[in-house]
């Protein structure tokens, strides 16, 4: 499929709204709180998107969903796109000054929040004055706003879509980098169908009769992608779960409850599975027919233990926020454990060297990727656009050699990111927790791998007046800097593991050379 086989005038809402004809009556979505039918979801959509036509949102403005993984959360997205806006599903994991950057970045107009996130945005709420409106679902009283609830009741139930171009941009998706804020990536209309058609159908097989369950967010991209846009363009039906991947128990309660046929989830969660004793007694997973792994590579040893305790295959497959979706992937009876499989149709990938020559089968290069589905640039962004976007071709910033079966084998990331738990760590950002403690000189942070396989961040910290520090003063700063990074940062960006070094090495230009961390 390419973008030229859409019609001109295209908007992504179709991908709900051809169930419509055939399906209005099928279970579209499942949920503790609530299960809905196509049809039911549309009236809501439309509902919504007549509520945000009210206060004049219109074409390319952007509309914000901060909200766990509820049906509000999909009505809300849809709504947006079908009037010609840009919805923006916010991450929830961030801190107040990241949502501040991100209203004032996107210039959003609507913020539709869910109760239990809005103590953490609201303080910044008032001081975007291009924000007319917050919208709270679940708890009506809290902040004194408006309902979703009654923000849509009295609207009318039918709604026409906004006659958007198929290169109209229509969702922002924010992604970390190593230094500053997050980038907004925009995507427009026509790369939804691309994704679901390319990775949900051509790769993973979707069919009407499938039900998908992933623990990545709707937020994510790989979320979203795997759990709403792939079932829904095949008239499948979701399951959302709202709590934390973390807690196993509950993630495998749902499949039990909810009967999955598509697991997408992540190494991490893999991982954590694994480690539960018995779980396949104490769980029924027979619904399971196809596993997905993203976010970071899936160690083989990690394949291997689920295939052996479950009898499933998982299918690790790398897309990227740029991308939207999938572009390698390992295919059902075409697994290589540990690699990232193969580059899927509709999307080529190159290795080159920096200076951009092709390296040869077995040589670590530079992943480039190109596929219609790929973003333009990253939102006022000159810079690192330029960096990235280099014409057809993405620059991933993954590290990658191909062995001579053709198989991709991910190398790490030409940058200081590191993937944890599949998702985005800034060394930058744990450096600065380290260093608010008065006795650290300087530190620096890089990915260690753990007895799992899996990358999490390690750091090495000079301290002022080291020579002079006895080994018992060590242990009480240790236990110093751990409860610092637990008060500054989110589980999963918490270093593993600190060691104290005299000093960091250093290029003759005084630049820290990481990768000698790496090695120790
Ligand atoms: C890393 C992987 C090794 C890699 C994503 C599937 O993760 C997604 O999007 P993000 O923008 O991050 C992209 C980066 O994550 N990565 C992802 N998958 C793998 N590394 N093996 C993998 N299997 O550094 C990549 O550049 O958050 C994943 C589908 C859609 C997505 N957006």
């Amino acid at each position: 499929m390419k973008a030229a086989d859409l019609p001109t005038h295209y908007n992504m809402c179709e991908i709900l709204e051809h169930n419509l004809e055939t399906r209005a009556d099928k279970t579209a979505l499942l949920s503790d709180d609530r299960s809905m039918t196509f049809g039911e979801v549309s009236r809501e959509v439309n509902q919504t998107g007549n509520a945000l036509l009210r206060l004049g949102v219109g074409f390319g403005d952007c509309v914000a969903i901060l909200c766990p993984d509820r049906s509000e959360w999909v009505t809300a997205f849809f709504a947006v796109t079908k009037i010609g806006g840009v919805a923006l599903g916010m991450n929830t994991l961030l801190k107040t000054a990241e949502y501040d950057y991100i209203l004032g970045d996107s210039r959003t107009r609507v913020l539709i929040v869910h109760d239990s996130l809005l103590d953490v945005i609201s303080p910044v709420v008032e001081k975007h004055e291009a924000l007319l409106t917050v919208v709270v679902i679940g708890d009506k009283s809290k902040g004194g706003y408006i309902s979703f609830e009654d923000w849509i009741a009295a609207e009318e139930h039918t709604l026409e879509a906004a006659r958007t171009h198929r290169d109209d941009f229509c969702s922002l998706h924010y992604s970390s980098g190593t230094t500053g804020m997050p980038k907004g990536v925009l995507h427009s209309h026509k790369d939804y169908p691309l994704i679901a058609q390319l990775s949900g159908v051509d790769v993973f097989g979707l069919t009407e009769n499938d039900r998908t369950f992933s623990v990545a967010k709707l937020f994510f991209v790989y979320g979203i992608g795997g759990n709403l846009i792939f079932p829904w363009y095949v008239g499948a039906s979701c399951i959302l779960y709202a709590g934390s991947p973390r807690q196993v128990a509950g993630v495998l309660k749902t499949i039990e409850n909810y009967r999955p046929t598509t697991f997408v989830s992540v190494p991490t969660v893999y991982g954590a599975i694994l480690a539960l004793p018995d779980f396949t007694e104490r769980f029924n997973l027979e619904s399971v027919r196809q596993c997905l792994s993203a976010g970071e590579a899936l160690p083989a040893t990690a394949w291997q233990a689920w295939k052996d305790a479950t009898g499933l295959e998982i299918l690790d497959t790398i897309g990227c926020t740029e991308t939207y979706h999938t572009f390698m992937a390992n295919r059902p009876g075409d697994i290589r454990p540990g690699s990232s499989g193969k580059p899927i149709g509709g999307y080529e990938v190159r290795l080159v060297d920096d200076e951009g020559v092709d390296v040869a089968d077995g040589e670590t290069g530079n992943l480039m990727v190109r596929g219609e589905s790929t973003a333009l640039f990253y939102l006022h962004q000159y810079e690192k656009s330029r960096h990235a976007f280099r014409g057809e071709w993405l620059f991933t910033g993954d590290r990658y050699s191909r062995d001579a079966d053709g198989y991709y084998w991910h190398a790490g990331r030409g940058d200081d990111m590191l993937k944890v738990g599949g998702l985005w760590v800034s060394p930058v950002e744990i450096e600065s927790a380290l260093c608010e403690h008065d006795a650290v000189a300087e530190c620096a942070v890089v990915g260690h791998y753990d007895n799992a396989q899996l990358l999490k961040p390690k750091a090495f910290v000079c301290l002022h007046d080291s020579a002079d520090r006895t080994a018992d003063q060590e242990r009480v700063l240790l236990g110093e800097l751990l409860k610092l990074c637990a008060k500054r940062l989110d589980a999963h960006k918490r270093p593993r593991w600190i060691e104290f070094l005299d000093d960091l090495p250093r290029t003759a230009t005084g630049k820290v050379q990481r990768f000698q961390l790496r090695e120790q």
